[in-house]
């Protein structure tokens, strides 16, 4: 087999098999009883918003139930929701956070 042939065998496989890793929404749900202003905390420390970013998110959550924090793998999402959810615990909010494949 030539050098050249075997390049090519390579990149003909890669691109049968390797498919990109499924993707997963974190988003926040609405409540009574979590402050606004804690919501854009957490957006802002977990989710790397601007301030002004966290507060049009947290007023979609607020007005339509639900809204997107952002989209990671599945890895990533998991462990956001994990960071969120302790945090809303130890501030005794009953705050919501799940992830979703997209
Ligand atoms: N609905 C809450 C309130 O009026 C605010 C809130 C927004 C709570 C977003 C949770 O994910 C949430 N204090």
């Amino acid at each position: 087999m030539t050098d050249k042939f075997e390049h090519s065998t390579v990149l003909e496989r890669q691109e049968a098999k390797v498919k990109p890793p499924p993707m997963f929404q974190v988003l926040l749900l609405n409540d009574d009883f979590t402050p606004m202003e804690f919501v854009v905390s957490v957006l802002q420390k977990f989710f790397g918003m601007s301030r002004e970013k966290s507060t049009q998110v947290m007023l979609k959550v607020h007005r339509e139930g639900r809204g997107v924090c952002g989209l990671f793998p599945r890895d990533v999402a998991a462990t956001k929701v994990d960071q969120v959810s302790e945090y809303a615990r130890q501030h005794q909010h009953p705050l919501q956070c799940v992830m979703e494949e997209a």
